[in-house]
């Protein structure tokens, strides 16, 4: 599948999920490499950096896209045949895929210590890392339930709750604002995260926040499962993270309200460190304000000082 065809169903929400984007992305861009069969270095490269533009432009959010792709230039620049260049590319590319799915594993095992057993914990959306989390749990033998938000428009809920089932955890579905209804009975909230900026915030699924101040009100500890690419380098420089809005037919059906009548529609919402007590990474459990590090020791040197 073309680098084009990929952008278009990450941004039709066909592929979706902040890493599987960014995996699927780093897999478009080798697909791109490897589709062009001749020996112009020039021609391959500026065929490869039009489908790596596509895919930044398929959704603006989740910073894992963005590290996915700068994995996969890297040392690119150092080629100096279209052979060379494709192999590297590929190489990335793979070397990414198997570099994140190790991630889930190990914030999986990590992130399990985390759930005691007759433990009733709640999750916002569908995260991978989140549910790599509960699966080790349960696969360890602990016994929990979990309540899993609608999450509005798209209602990934479904998806979790099929994912869960499939695991044999047992799961109770929620409408989003039933949150702070059921929060006094819980003992945890795990979600994961599409960017986590400098200052340890997380931007997350809409609604992320909301939960985080319930659980806060609540003491209920809130936990946040994610890869260390999904740490933005871009923070550093001060950027601030564009919140993804969708069009407004995801929210009301064509002629269901007067024309009038705006809707706003965004994606993600930021929580703020303060209300976040551990982000599970698969280098440690560690608390929001050690973005900074993780930042500068993970990904700073490839992707910051010697970007290709
Ligand atoms: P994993 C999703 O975004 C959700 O916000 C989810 O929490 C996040 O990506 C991380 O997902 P969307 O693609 O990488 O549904 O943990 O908009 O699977």
């Amino acid at each position: 599948m073309s680098a084009d065809d990929v952008a278009e169903r990450i941004s039709s929400m066909e592929i979706r999920g902040a890493a599987e984007i960014a995996r699927q992305a780093a897999l478009a861009l080798k697909e791109e490499a490897r589709s062009y069969s001749g020996s112009d270095l020039e021609e391959l490269r500026s065929r490869v950096e039009r489908g790596r533009d596509a895919l930044l432009a398929s959704r603006p959010t989740a910073i894992s896209l963005w590290n996915g792709v700068q994995y996969v230039f890297k040392d690119t620049s150092k080629a100096v045949t279209a052979d060379e260049y494709r192999d590297k590319v590929s190489e990335n590319a793979d070397r990414f895929v198997k570099r994140s799915k190790n991630a889930l594993r190990t914030i999986g095992r990590l992130g399990a210590n985390r759930i005691r057993d007759g433990d009733r914990v709640l999750t916002h959306c569908n995260s991978k890392a989140a549910i790599a989390v509960m699966a080790a749990a349960w696969e360890q033998g602990k016994r929990f339930e979990v309540f899993a938000t609608e999450s509005r428009p798209w209602r990934q809920g479904v998806l979790t709750a099929n994912d869960l089932s499939e695991l044999g955890i047992p799961v109770t579905m929620i409408i989003d604002s039933a949150v702070r209804y059921v929060m006094k009975d819980l003992d945890l909230v795990l979600v994961g995260a599409d960017t986590i900026a400098s200052n340890g915030a997380v931007i997350n699924k809409i609604g992320t926040s909301q939960v985080a101040l319930a659980a806060h009100e609540a003491r209920v500890p809130f936990t946040v499962c994610a890869e260390t690419f999904k740490f933005s380098p871009r923070t550093i420089y001060g950027e601030l993270v564009k919140i993804e809005e969708r069009d407004a037919t995801e929210v009301v059906k064509e002629g269901e309200v007067p024309p009038q009548v705006k809707v706003f529609n965004p994606v993600f919402d930021a929580t703020p460190p303060e209300y976040i007590d551990s982000i599970v990474t698969e280098i440690g459990v560690i608390p929001p304000y050690a973005a900074y590090q993780v930042i500068i020791k993970e990904l700073g040197q490839e992707f910051i000082f010697n970007e290709d």
